[in-house]
């Protein structure tokens, strides 16, 4: 009996969709010329098909979530990219908000006593938040909590710290890393092209900047996720230009986790009057995305953008990862239009979620270590 795949190959009418299709089938990888086929010609069934076999074949059913909150140190921002529905200028400070490192300990404490694995902590880029605010910061997490995973700030957030106080990427990495940062999030990639980057990002680091700083981390032997702010004004050629580069410098490391593609919510910021893609070509993105990248072991839906229906349907084209229980009281996500006003789930309520859509819910460390394997488990929450 023929196999779905096979089924797959042996119908493909399309010369250059069939080549795909049977390199998908044997374990191949894919030109940057077959990735513009699949945008513009493969199918939302056809691409989802291809996703889902590569998914199951790394992770069967497993849907990975961790359980997550976050920290934003403030909003206030030296940048001014125009997607942002969240950041405020310097000059406009009034409007923001910034944390004290007491406040933010604070926050840490709250969870003290619960079964939290990871915080994650993004913000605004603050010119008064510095290497030793932040040096400060981790290692009074660390003293409180030392099991407490930290993930903490974008590529950004990085540079300009390490800029402002002299020190070279690899020299900043490694001190923030003695104070304990364990990994990097995935943000600020946004779309590395400078064709776009210079439109939509202009002022804050560029895109080899961006790689550099992930390329640092991971030789000192931390692991990092990566982003794409995509559905505003980059085409095709772009989204590939962008992940040419995350898979050339994931064959070069290893240290990549998870591919985080963000889909850009037009609420509250410059880009509003640019339309948001439409959810077929959301689940289009995840499914090429899946295919393409084929060193990357995780594909995550960030479920405060996408919403968790979306995010469910999101399990049959490539993903295998939810992100987290997140709780976050702040209002970066419905800020940007977001229909998720308060992104925060339970664990019962993502595990309900994974269930519906007939995938296993395993709870896992920013790592993918598993901590906990829900699927025969009638849920009390802790
Ligand atoms: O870099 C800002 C994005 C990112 C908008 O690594 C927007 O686990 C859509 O990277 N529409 C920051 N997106 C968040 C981020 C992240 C989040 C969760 C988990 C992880 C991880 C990383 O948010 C920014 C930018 O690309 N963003 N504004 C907007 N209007
Ligand atoms: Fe600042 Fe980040 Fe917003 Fe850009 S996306 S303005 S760097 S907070």
């Amino acid at each position: 009996m023929s196999s779905a795949i096979e089924i797959l190959v042996e119908s493909t009418n399309d010369d250059g969709l069939k080549t795909i299709a049977k390199k998908v089938k044997n374990g191949e990888r894919i030109t940057d010329q077959e990735c513009l086929l699949l945008f513009e010609k493969g199918s939302l069934s056809f691409v989802g098909a291809l996703s889902n076999f590569i998914r199951e074949k790394l992770h069967g059913n497993k849907t990975y979530f961790n359980r997550n909150f976050h920290i934003e140190p403030t909003n206030v921002c030296v940048f001014s990219c125009k997607f942002c529905s969240y950041s405020r200028l310097y000059a406009h400070k009034e409007d923001g908000w910034e944390l004290s490192i007491d406040q933010m300990l604070d926050i840490v404490k709250t969870y003290d006593g619960k079964p939290i694995t990871e915080v994650h902590i993004v913000g605004g880029v603050h010119p008064k938040m510095n290497m030793a605010y932040f040096k400060e910061l981790l290692q009074k997490i660390r003293q409180h909590r030392p099991g407490l995973h930290i993930k903490a700030f974008t590529a950004v957030e990085l540079e300009y710290m390490f800029r402002k106080a002299k020190l070279s990427v690899e020299d900043g990495m490694q001190q923030l890393k003695d104070a304990g940062l364990q990994s990097l999030p995935g943000g600020g990639a946004e779309i590395f092209h400078p064709e776009i980057r210079e439109i939509i990002a202009a002022d804050k680091v560029d895109g080899e900047g961006w790689l550099k700083i992930h390329e640092t981390a991971h030789n000192l032997g931390m692991h990092s996720n990566a982003t794409m702010l995509y559905g505003h004004i980059e085409k095709y050629e772009h989204r590939i230009d962008h992940m040419r580069k995350l898979r050339d410098l994931q064959d070069k490391t290893k240290g990549f986790n998870t591919f985080i593609p963000l889909k850009f919510r037009n609420s509250n910021n410059d880009m509003s009057n640019v339309a948001e893609s439409t959810i077929t070509e959301d689940m289009r993105l995840y499914a090429i995305a899946r295919i393409y990248l084929d060193n990357f072991p995780h594909l995550k839906a960030y479920w405060p953008m996408l919403g968790r229906q979306n995010a469910q349907l999101s399990l049959a084209f490539g993903v295998n990862d939810i992100d987290g229980t997140i709780d976050d009281s702040t209002k970066i996500y419905s800020m940007a239009g977001s229909e998720e006003q308060t992104p925060t789930m339970t664990t019962e309520e993502l595990v309900t979620l994974i269930k519906q859509v007939k995938r296993q819910p395993v709870e896992r460390d920013t790592l993918y270590n598993v901590v906990k394997d829900y699927s025969g488990e009638v849920l009390v929450e802790a």
